[in-house]
């Protein structure tokens, strides 16, 4: 087995010793102490390197914020999973004070203070308690606090327990790779909602095509990054890995591949479609092959081994996972007319990225250069204007200095190019948010909503329409707001919004950071309909985000996007002639 399938991640390493400095606070240990475990997390979680091969080759000093005892904890997680000081300040601290603090706005000293007093120790007790009014009888608790820790529990609530795409992939990447190590198996896919890129993802499905079942289960249930079993069968298994993800396993054998890859992709809703449609031509489908039925037929197999097969014999074409929801794909496939959909590998360039100049991890010259080497003909960097909730928006004089270091890196990277543009932010009262003779200067212009998210829908609506009339305003960014299981969508008629982008040829962002996927897939396929321009971005903060593209052409794909519908999908010179005249 490779090493780095049985490492611990550096993410996962980071988790722990945020815990272990929420655990000290709660224990009332010195509060320094937990402050030098969370600078030391953040310091990893800007870590370009595995912690494992760090540790192996005792560099462990050389990450800021790390001291001995971190350093400590660091080499037993990585040597063992576990931390010894983890394990003894989780012993020492009531089970249920954790749980508080998963409540933003209460932080280790106010769950404290709500634990001894009140002896609260889940959710729900805290909830009925701040309905009660009781918090407000607390030493330092506000009747402020007492709003907030409700507020905070109703956005809790609003949780499914659904996983974000990138996050399950992830985790299911990771066990496809050790399975294919541990087992030698070959054909291995991804299915389920995964496998269809659907927005957030219930439960990771996995199926293997084996004649022997038995290994492959063994192999499964004793994953490195499996911490519950929760079923051991013959030919199906659950596990759950981290976060709580639950990761399903099937083997079938290599003769079923394909109808049990099909049968397992779902959805469900396409698998009845499919089933019907094949029991009007006296088919039966299920997970082992497409059947003849009847007497005299005695279950006589069509197809079964790829997923070709199966559909073909139905007189289909093949369906891309994406489209699979029954929205008409079915009949598309029978009419030979479904939509050449665009693939990552048609994107040319981004044009939403953020850099150190304002709130991104990574330098201006970094982007632009795993932009160029990812292929891409080129790169906007979109940094953030000063308005509202933006800290690090960029001045007039900052905006300049960044014009020149531009200049400068298009010299050495030519033909690959940086375009300057900015992400500015739409004000409440529908202005933007820097003047009209500084956006005059940058060529792409995004446009965006980050504040007073409750507004009404006839003033947000107005808001972002109104930005998207603006002559200088190339496009619309993220334009419900929404973030998937933390934040609804803002009341906004999208309608109104595809019409101002037909209308005005302001282009429609699907952007494909993994909160975000927005806009969403339903309204991406009306926007197209209705002759609007989208554009793919990325939303990047720092250089391997920009693989987030993946998740927008994945959402796109979901809405059927072609190549002629994506702006970022032509070169340079006609990107630029695409946008709106100024
Ligand atoms: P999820 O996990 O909620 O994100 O969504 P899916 O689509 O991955 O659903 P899941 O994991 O329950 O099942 C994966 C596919 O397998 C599903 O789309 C259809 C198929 N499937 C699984 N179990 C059953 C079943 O008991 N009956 C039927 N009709 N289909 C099933
Ligand atoms: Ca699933
Ligand atoms: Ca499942
Ligand atoms: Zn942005």
């Amino acid at each position: 087995m490779p090493l780095d399938a049985l490492a611990i991640g550096n993410d996962a390493i980071a988790k722990v010793l945020d815990e272990i400095g929420d655990l000290i606070e709660l224990k009332g240990e010195n509060v320094f102490r937990a402050v030098t475990y969370r600078a030391a997390a953040r310091a990893i979680r800007d870590l370009r390197e595995p912690l494992s091969k760090l540790v192996e080759e005792k560099r462990l000093k050389e990450i800021p914020k790390v001291g001995p005892s971190v350093a400590e904890a660091i080499e037993q997680l990585v040597t063992t999973g576990r931390s010894k000081r983890h394990e003894e300040l989780q012993a020492a601290v009531p089970p249920g004070l954790l749980t508080l603090l998963r409540v933003p706005g209460v932080g280790p000293a106010t769950a404290r203070t709500i634990y001894d007093h009140l002896k609260i120790t889940s959710i729900d007790e805290l909830e009925e308690a701040a309905k009660d009014h009781r918090l407000l009888q607390l030493p330092k608790i506000q009747a402020k606090t007492e709003e907030n820790i409700l507020k905070s529990i109703a956005a809790l609530k609003q949780r499914t327990g659904r996983s974000l795409l990138h996050e399950a992939r992830a985790a299911a990447n990771e066990m496809v790779a050790y399975l294919r190590a541990a087992t030698g198996a070959e054909r291995i896919s991804i299915a389920g909602s995964l496998r269809r890129y659907r927005e957030t993802i219930g439960d990771v499905d996995i199926v293997v095509a084996s004649e022997s079942a038995a290994p492959i289960m063994e192999a499964f249930v004793r994953g490195p990054t499996v911490e519950r079993i929760l079923a051991q069968g013959e030919t199906k298994s659950s596990v759950v890995v981290s976060r709580g993800l639950q990761i399903d396993l099937r083997v079938v054998p290599p003769a079923s591949y394909g109808a049990a890859l099909l049968y397992f992709t779902g959805s469900k809703e396409h698998n009845v479609r499919l089933r019907g449609l094949a029991l009007r031509r006296k088919l039966l489908l299920n997970e082992y092959g497409l059947y003849r039925v009847g007497a005299e037929a005695r279950g006589q197999e069509i197809a079964a081994e790829t997923e070709e097969d199966v559909y073909g014999a139905l007189g289909l074409d093949w369906i891309p996972p994406e489209l699979r929801e029954d929205r008409g794909e079915i009949d598309a496939a029978a009419a030979h007319a479904l939509p050449k959909l665009v693939g990552v590998e048609q994107v040319r360039g981004d044009l939403h990225t953020h850099t150190s100049w304002t709130d991104g991890r990574d330098p201006l010259a970094d982007m632009a250069r795993r932009a160029k080497a990812k292929g891409y003909a080129y790169l906007a960097v979109t940094d953030h204007s000063p308005g509202l909730g933006m800290t690090y928006g960029l001045s007039p004089e900052r905006i300049q200095a960044r014009l020149a270091e531009a200049a400068g890196l298009n010299t050495e990277l030519a033909p690959f190019r940086i375009i300057v543009g900015t992400e500015v932010d739409i004000r409440a009262n529908g202005k933007l948010d820097y003047p009209d003779e500084i956006l005059a200067k940058l060529d792409i212009v995004s446009a965006s909503v980050h504040s007073s998210f409750a507004q009404t829908r006839e003033q947000m609506t107005a808001r972002v329409t109104g930005a998207m009339r603006h002559p200088l305003v190339t496009a619309v960014s993220h334009p419900t707001g929404r973030l998937l299981e933390k934040r609804e969508a803002h009341a906004v008629d999208l309608d109104a919004v595809i019409a101002a982008a037909v209308e005005t040829g302001t282009w429609i962002e699907v952007n494909g950071g993994p909160e975000r996927l927005d806009l969403p897939d339903t309204w991406i396929r009306k926007a197209i309909e209705r002759g609007a321009t989208l554009v793919t971005n990325s939303d990047a903060h720092a250089i391997e985000e920009l693989e987030w593209m993946d998740l927008a052409i994945g959402t796109a794909r979901r809405g059927w996007a072609t190549e002629g519908s994506i702006v970022n999908t032509r070169g340079l010179a006609a990107t630029m002639e695409a946008r709106k005249k100024r």
